[in-house]
């Protein structure tokens, strides 16, 4: 039975509960952790792409006094051979990254050696005295090169291919044949950095009396992480601890496990004293992963109308040296090629490509928006290609390829359920004004300023699932479970699997928790981030909390509520089922006289047999798992007005309208801030941020003054506007949405600068559109 929700709380701006310790400096970071007796490490890193190690000596950093330990690829090997990384998609060919580089290294700041030591500075110094000697071999730099072979970027994969795979649905061939019109471009996004505010790090402590590690880990995947203590080290699971303290965010980058979190406890172990590891902002640069990197050909065939009859999709991702577990290189060019090239649209045939090249670069991880946004790029700039194309207004030719019915089944078989994809569209168009927007462009022309539209509508899988992972034929499983706990006065603890790295959860999970129970939400108290304490979950990735971990906390607050209702019931003398909870109070349906507090009905399960009806269990806490029994997919869209400096070439973004449907929400302020934020970091990755290699496969941009961050002067003006449709198939009809912004904002803000642009008949294909590129293609003739 669907749990009874009251729906006071689900839907209110309630201010975030967690706010009151993170905004007045009162979090908890990694680096916050003070254990007895601590020491720290500090790791020699590479210095070259790709190059055979001839010799390391570790004389001098050993004799260094304060040195505790000095561990080069031999020790490490010696408890791990290395992390495998593969995908559970057809054609993923694993690799094996050691803790630390055996006999090559493959990419600049792969680890190499580590140190120690008393402090941080003698652990610092010491990794300077080391000395590696390398034999330089060639690096490995352009991934489609790479797939034709030539030299060889991991000695593992003779022939660079880490993926490849892909399908065809209809006869292709013969719908682009037979088209009207065909319209192409290959997309390029940048190399990004997921840059959590908060690096990495990792923090252990290991009792040899009992054998019991505990590891403070700042990640997205506490039981992941450790899982693979045993997996890959043998620490008993029952002895093992995970820790997630305060996370300054992560965005996709620390839903990885990492050999410095496999090496930092084998170190703990060495030196029997606590060790501890923060990673510097040069070394998540360098190391942390990369994301979104890949080059995209599209194509669309069309009839006379506008109709599109066909798609076709090429991803090739740049993967970088290793799969870094869990979700390797492959997930980016996968997800782009199998999961986004429909979206909204109606297209009957579909050939898709994916493939993913090793490269002499930081390996490719997840990033908010994994795969999305490279697939959301191709297909919604290659729609406003295609309305030129047409000479169709951007609104109009998505409106004539929209899937208009539910359910849908797309072209590889996949079911959506429902969607306001139509209305999406509509309101975009309503929100922009586009009639007014057009006469504003032409008054502008004339005198000399340039400004642009951009549209980018989005279908996002949220709510990540065993379901949603077997439907796009991948063979993970993910659940979720929440303990659920009254106490004798009626407050709550609820606890969940989740980590948070900055999405609210502490409030959105304490409203659901409130209306099932009919208590008021500052009643209520979430933790998470203690693997041992807590409930069990699959991470906090691919926008899935509100939707799974919220439906394991329905479910357990569900069975805590059965429990107060019956016992209500004997104390009231009625029948259990014209019992109702809300505001702190059961009572008789209609009779409000009739309530007794839900504290009292608490306090006299805990206390007073005479009210228990016969066979009563008093336990008052409950433990349930929840994973969807179908995906769920939300949706929405963004339309983007820029301007374009002809002096400088700087695109500034005036404003943003957004649309957002991830069903019911839980708090819309949350929605909003999880929306500004994905769509900001969009506004980075369209314009602004790049991390650039040079031809010897150094890494030119290791400090925030070379990458460029997104900050609150590019931060532009927006206009939300939430539709909400329910899905049929979660508690309470809750969608995720964590990433639309990302999602989509790219594609809207290139649409938009290429609007501006096809005054000068150009378009920009790259990601980002640096000034100097838009300068360019404002003096097509190359006077710049
Ligand atoms: N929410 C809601 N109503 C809904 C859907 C969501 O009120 N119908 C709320 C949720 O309760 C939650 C937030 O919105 O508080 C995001 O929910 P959800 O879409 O379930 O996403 P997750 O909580 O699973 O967060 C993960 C998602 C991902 S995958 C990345 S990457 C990302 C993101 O969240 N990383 C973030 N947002 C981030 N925000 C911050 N501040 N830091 C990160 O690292
Ligand atoms: S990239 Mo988000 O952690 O799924």
């Amino acid at each position: 039975m669907a749990p009874v929700v009251t729906a006071r709380n689900i839907g209110a701006r309630l201010p975030r509960e967690e706010d009151r310790k993170l905004l007045t400096g009162r979090g908890e970071y990694l680096a916050d952790v003070r254990l007895p007796g601590q020491v720290h490490a500090a790791f020699v890193r590479s210095s070259l792409a790709h190059a055979r190690i001839t010799g390391i000596d570790i004389t001098e950093a050993t004799a260094l006094p304060g040195v505790l330990a000095v561990w080069t690829g031999a020790d490490a090997a010696a408890h791990c051979e290395g992390l495998v990384g593969e995908l559970s998609v057809a054609g993923c060919v694993p690799t094996t990254m050691p803790l630390l580089a055996q006999e090559y290294v493959r990419f600049v700041g792969e680890a190499i050696a580590v140190v120690v030591a008393e402090d941080r500075y003698i652990a610092e110094d010491a990794c300077d005295l080391i000395a590696v000697d390398y034999d330089e071999l060639p690096p490995v730099l352009d991934p489609r090169p790479a797939l034709e072979g030539g030299p060889v970027a991991n000695e593992g994969l003779p022939d660079n291919v880490a993926l490849k795979g892909g399908a065809v649905y209809g006869d292709a061939d013969k719908a682009f044949e037979n088209a009207h019109k065909v319209v192409s471009a290959t997309y390029h996004t940048g190399r990004l950095a997921a840059l959590p505010m908060e690096t990495r790090g990792c923090a252990a402590t290991y009792d040899w009396t009992t054998q019991e590690l505990r590891l403070w880990t700042s990640t997205q995947v506490p039981h992941y992480v450790k899982y693979c203590l045993t997996a890959y080290l043998g620490f008993p699971e029952n002895h093992c601890e995970v820790i997630t303290p305060d996370t300054g965010g992560g965005f996709g980058q620390k839903a990885h496990l990492f050999s410095e979190e496999m090496l930092i406890p084998l170190l703990a172990r060495e030196v029997d004293r606590p060790v501890v590891w923060v990673e510097d902002r040069r070394e998540n640069l360098m190391t942390a992963t990369h994301a979104h990197e890949q080059f995209v050909d599209i194509a669309y065939a069309g009839d006379e109308n506008g109709r599109l009859t066909a798609v076709r999709i090429r991803a090739t991702g740049d993967g970088g040296a290793y799969h870094q577990p869990p979700w390797s290189m492959a997930v980016e060019p996968w997800c782009t090629a199998m999961v986004t090239p429909s979206g909204a649209y109606d297209i009957p045939v579909a050939d898709l490509t994916y493939e993913a090249a090793a490269t002499n670069k930081c390996p490719i991880g997840a990033y908010r928006g994994v795969g999305y946004m490279a697939g959301t790029l191709a297909r919604e700039c290659l729609m406003d290609e295609a309305a030129r194309a047409y000479e169709l207004s951007p609104f109009d030719i998505r409106r004539r390829n929209v899937v208009r019915e539910f359910p849908w089944v797309n072209a590889q078989g996949i079911t959506y359920d429902e969607g306001s994809w139509l209305r999406t569209i509509d309101e975009l168009e309503r929100m922009v004004d586009y009639e007014a927007f057009r006469r504003r462009q032409a008054d502008l022309r004339e005198q000399g300023r340039y400004i642009g539209l951009g549209l980018s509508v989005f279908v996002e899988s949220s709510g990540e699932s065993t379901a949603m992972s077997l439907a796009h034929g991948m063979g993970d499983i993910y659940h979720d479970t929440a303990t659920v706990r009254m106490e004798p006065n009626g407050t709550v603890t609820v606890s969940t699997g989740l980590t948070t790295q900055g999405q609210g959860h502490r409030t959105t999970m304490a409203q659901v928790a409130a209306d099932v129970l009919g208590i008021p939400v500052r009643d209520i108290t979430v933790r998470s981030g203690d693997s041992t304490s807590y409930a069990w979950g699959s991470g906090t990735v691919g926008s899935r909390s509100a939707v799974v971990a919220g439906g394991a906390v329905l479910r357990a607050a569900d069975a805590i509520r059965s429990k107060l209702v019956s016992v209500a019931a004997e104390m009231l003398k009625a029948d259990a089922a014209d019992i109702e909870l809300a505001d702190g109070k059961a009572a008789v349906k209609g009779e409000p006289d009739s309530a007794v507090n839900i504290a009292d009905v608490a306090a006299s399960i805990y206390f007073d047999q005479s009210v228990w009806p016969d066979g009563f269990d008093p336990t008052l806490e409950v433990t349930l798992a929840y994973d969807p029994a179908r995906p769920v997919f939300s949706n929405g869209g963004h339309a983007v007005i820029v301007e374009l400096d002809p002096e400088t070439g700087f695109a500034r973004v005036e404003k943003v309208f957004s649309v957002e449907d991830c069903g019911t929400m839980i708090n819309p302020e949350i929605v909003e801030g999880q929306l500004r934020g994905g769509v900001v970091q969009g506004i980075g990755a369209a314009l602004l941020e790049r991390l650039v290699y040079d031809s010897a496969g150094q890494l030119t941009t290791t400090t925030l003054l070379d990458y460029h961050v997104p900050t609150l002067d590019v931060a532009p003006p927006f206009e939300i506007h939430h539709l909400e449709t329910p899905s049929a198939h979660t508690p309470a009809g809750i969608k995720g949405m964590g990433e639309s912004g990302l999602i989509a904002a790219p594609a809207a803000v290139l649409n938009a600068v290429n609007d501006a642009l096809s005054c000068f008949g150009t378009s920009l294909y790259a990601l980002p559109a640096t000034p100097e590129q838009v300068l360019g293609a404002m003096s097509p003739s190359g006077s710049v």
